[in-house]
């Protein structure tokens, strides 16, 4: 779409996004598993065999026992009070403080001393690299000038992977061979950036290192690079969470945030998942702001998280 040349080696993003879609449609296998056929728009009456069906649902998708908790105790207490009030309206009630507490936009502040720093880590797979290119795209698009650093050299198709994300968007890819210090591509980038007054530095990280703990001694060592570059460096860790992967998905952010600090996270692969329900729980139990979500592979399947928006995606109606 953009009529660019394939490099050999590199996938190509299915084409299989429909561009009209809306979040709802995105968002369906999570959205049928949590309520579809559960209520009606005009029942009001919620019974126990439904209240027990909504309980199994919510913890399948994902949602956390805290905020399944708080959605049947809310439920049970109106049912009692014979209330006349909508269920979905309810839910979205009960649901809606969780996730408002986590929606909160990255913002790059006007700074003097560029660029701007955006270190992207998340373990392999997840969707960094992807979401590297839709949201320099999207940067791009709100006047940003943006640099580009190959970080992960650890995979080997990884500099050409966000060098095809660069080339698209006609952004500069700093990168050295595969195999070289991550550190020191940054610190390169960082340089580069500086000296061609770039606004915004988007580091990519490796995935998959040998085991886990080489992963999380190499983020912490490029986590510091940022700061031997320029104590005044503005920066935010982005984490980067694929959906699909339920609890695990939570496990990680627990461990990053131990490791290095997290400032904010992308929530991705939500197109394809029934486990979205898996924003309740981090919002609930770690309390970092979400900054986007991800509703497929093409460039411009990055939305800002809006935690209104979300709900009511999921709580709308099947058409
Ligand atoms: N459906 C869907 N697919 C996505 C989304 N984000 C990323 N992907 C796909 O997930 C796969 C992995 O994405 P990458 O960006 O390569 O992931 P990564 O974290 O950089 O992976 P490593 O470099 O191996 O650590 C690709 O096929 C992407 O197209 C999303 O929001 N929805
Ligand atoms: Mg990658």
């Amino acid at each position: 779409m953009f009529g660019l040349k394939r490099k050999s080696g590199v996938k190509k993003p299915e084409e299989s996004s429909n561009e009209s879609a809306t979040l709802s449609d995105r968002l369906k296998r999570t959205r049928t598993g949590l309520f579809g056929g559960l209520f009606s728009r005009n029942k009001t009456v919620i019974d126990n065999a439904t209240l027990e069906e909504l309980e199994d649902r919510l913890l399948l998708a994902d949602i956390g026992i805290k905020t399944t908790d708080q959605v049947i105790q809310l439920l049970k207490a109106e049912s009692k009070k014979n209330s006349t009030e909508n269920p979905l309206e309810l839910l979205k009630q009960v649901l809606l403080p969780t996730l408002k507490l986590v929606e909160k936009a990255l913002i790059i502040p006007d700074i003097p001393n560029k660029p701007y720093l955006i270190l992207v880590v998340g373990v392999n797979g997840v969707g960094k690299t992807t979401t590297i290119g839709k949201l320099a795209k999207r940067l791009q698009g709100e006047g940003r000038s943006v640099m580009l650093a190959a970080g992960d050299t650890f995979r080997a198709a990884a500099i050409e992977q966000l060098q095809v994300w660069g080339d698209r968007n006609e952004i500069k890819v700093i990168a050295q061979t595969h195999g070289s210090d991550s550190g020191a591509v940054i610190f390169d980038a960082l340089k580069s950036a500086r000296s061609n007054n770039i606004d915004v530095l988007i580091a990519d990280t490796a995935g998959r290192l040998h085991n886990k703990d080489h992963l999380m001694q190499e983020m912490k060592k490029i986590h510091r690079i940022g700061n031997k570059f320029d104590t005044d460096l503005q920066s935010e860790v982005l984490l980067v969470l694929d959906a699909g992967t339920g609890q695990n998905a939570l496990i990680q952010a627990k461990q990053f945030n131990e490791m290095i600090g997290i400032d904010g996270i992308v929530l991705t692969k939500l197109d394809g998942t029934a486990k979205g329900g898996i924003v309740f729980s981090l919002a609930d139990e770690l309390n970092i702001p979400i900054r986007f979500i991800g509703v497929g592979e093409q460039v411009e399947d990055l939305m800002p998280f809006d935690a209104a928006e979300f709900i009511d995606a999921l709580l709308a109606a099947d058409t």
